[in-house]
């Protein structure tokens, strides 16, 4: 591993400063939701959330959004945006989680270190990339996780049992990535064929791995992608990876590096287990129990990157006890921005009927498309199904345990609702 130097303030200065922006928790709750008692709360997990989230893990602060929630926005709101972290928000490391936005000495003092196999390394600062010109991206942000409960129904796969709330449409805005390195003129070493990212965020031990994503230097999303300075166009706050975000729009959550202290270029991925073992699809159907969770390595597997087609139906949910008859079936679709989105299909009747929806176009290539179609509903138990195909032919299994894998990635089977009518 490279020997790295972090930010000029140490953790611990950085949560003083964070600390001197004042804390105070908690905003409005979400409707609709009971919670344990006792049981921690969205609210006093992170400062500025609703409170109501589906907690998947209090300690890392991961979150989930109910669907009753997000269907309710176009841009998703930052205090009902899911969240995922993957080291305790203790300590040093507690500002990211207890303020809604890093203090000003923080951006003043951020730095973001352009190093490896080039001749000039640069430091840059917030400053530096305020100075640029900024363009937005609104795009879907997703765990490449959402979706991991629907695998139990094979066998249960490790980890947050996330539905469909681990995702948000959300507007960006800060410095596309490729000219500004251009700016930079560091003169990069032919054979560094990688880019790789981190975040200020490093594992409790030594031994762990920082969170680190590589990208190929010739991956065509990097032409679209931002080191974003704002998210719906405020700055970002700090639980969503304020002061600066690697945005790679069409690409799953984990691509998306959050607190970015490091812009490397190397001729091999980065070796944290974020990029060699973890987030990783295999690259062949798998068994429960024929291919483990750290049986991954480069050549059987691949990175989880742009999101695999989906579409999610956001009414009616269960919750709206929708009666017999015609009844309008919404929600929202998306993919990796690839390729146009040409069909959503619904169903009120398991897949029987198919019923061609209309599609609002999108306000952008990687922004959720929200679709809309009429279909009958009849008495008893009914299941609504929705399946998005884009110009490609990509299209969702109707079986989505077809993509089963050990770690419950890429969740994209066709999406049931089942209802009582
Ligand atoms: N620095 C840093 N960036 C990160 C992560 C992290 O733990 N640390 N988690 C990744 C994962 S797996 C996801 S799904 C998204 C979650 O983004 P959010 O918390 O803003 O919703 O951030 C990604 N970027
Ligand atoms: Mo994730």
């Amino acid at each position: 591993m490279l020997n790295r130097k972090k930010n000029h303030l140490s953790r611990r200065q950085f949560n003083a400063l964070a600390g001197a922006a004042g804390i105070t928790l908690g905003t409005g709750g979400l409707s609709g939701l009971a919670r344990a008692a006792g049981a921690p709360d969205s609210a006093t997990i992170i400062h500025g959330k609703a409170s109501g989230m589906i907690i998947h893990n209090a300690k890392l602060a991961v979150m989930e959004t109910p669907l009753a929630e997000l269907r309710k926005h176009d841009i998703t709101p930052k205090n009902i945006l899911f969240n995922r972290f993957h080291y305790p928000h203790e300590g040093d490391a507690s500002w990211y989680v207890t303020t809604s936005a890093p203090s000003a000495e923080m951006v003043k003092n951020w730095t973001i270190r352009v190093d490896g196999l080039v001749q000039r390394p640069r430091t840059v600062t917030i400053a530096d990339l305020q100075k640029q010109p900024q363009e937005k991206r609104i795009s879907v942000l997703q765990c490449a996780g959402n979706g991991r409960a629907y695998y139990a129904a094979k066998q249960k796969v490790g980890g947050g049992q996330w539905h469909n709330g681990g995702m948000g449409n959300v507007e960006w805005e800060g410095v596309p990535l490729r000219p500004f390195i251009e700016s930079l003129k560091m003169e990069i070493a032919p054979q560094a064929h990688w880019l790789t990212a981190e975040g200020w965020d490093q594992p409790a031990t030594p031994v762990g791995s920082d969170f680190a994503k590589s990208y190929h230097i010739g991956d065509k999303a990097l032409d679209h992608a931002i080191l974003a300075l704002k998210m719906n166009g405020e700055p970002i706050p700090a639980q969503n990876g304020g002061p600066v975000r690697l945005i790679i729009p069409g690409y799953y959550g984990n691509m998306n590096v959050k607190m970015v202290t490091e812009l490397l270029f190397m001729a091999e991925q980065s070796p944290s287990v974020f990029q060699s073992v973890g987030y990783r699809m295999p690259n062949f159907p798998v068994e429960p129990g024929k291919f483990g969770a750290n049986d991954y390595n480069w050549y059987n597997s691949r990175p989880t990157y742009g999101h695999a087609i989906k579409s999610v139906i956001f009414s009616p949910l269960p919750e709206d006890k929708p009666k017999a008859g015609t009844v309008t079936i919404t929600g929202v679709a998306f993919n990796d921005g690839e390729a146009k989105i040409t069909d959503v299909e619904v169903s009120a009747d398991g897949g029987k009927t198919w019923h061609k929806a209309t599609i609002k176009p999108p306000a952008s290539p990687w922004a959720w498309h929200h679709f809309s179609a009429k279909a009958h509903l009849a008495k008893g138990k009914q299941t609504l199904m929705c399946r998005a195909t884009d110009a490609l032919g990509r299209t969702q299994p109707m079986d989505g345990l077809t993509r089963w894998n050990p770690r419950g990635y890429e969740w994209n089977g066709v999406d049931r609702v089942v209802l009582d009518v």
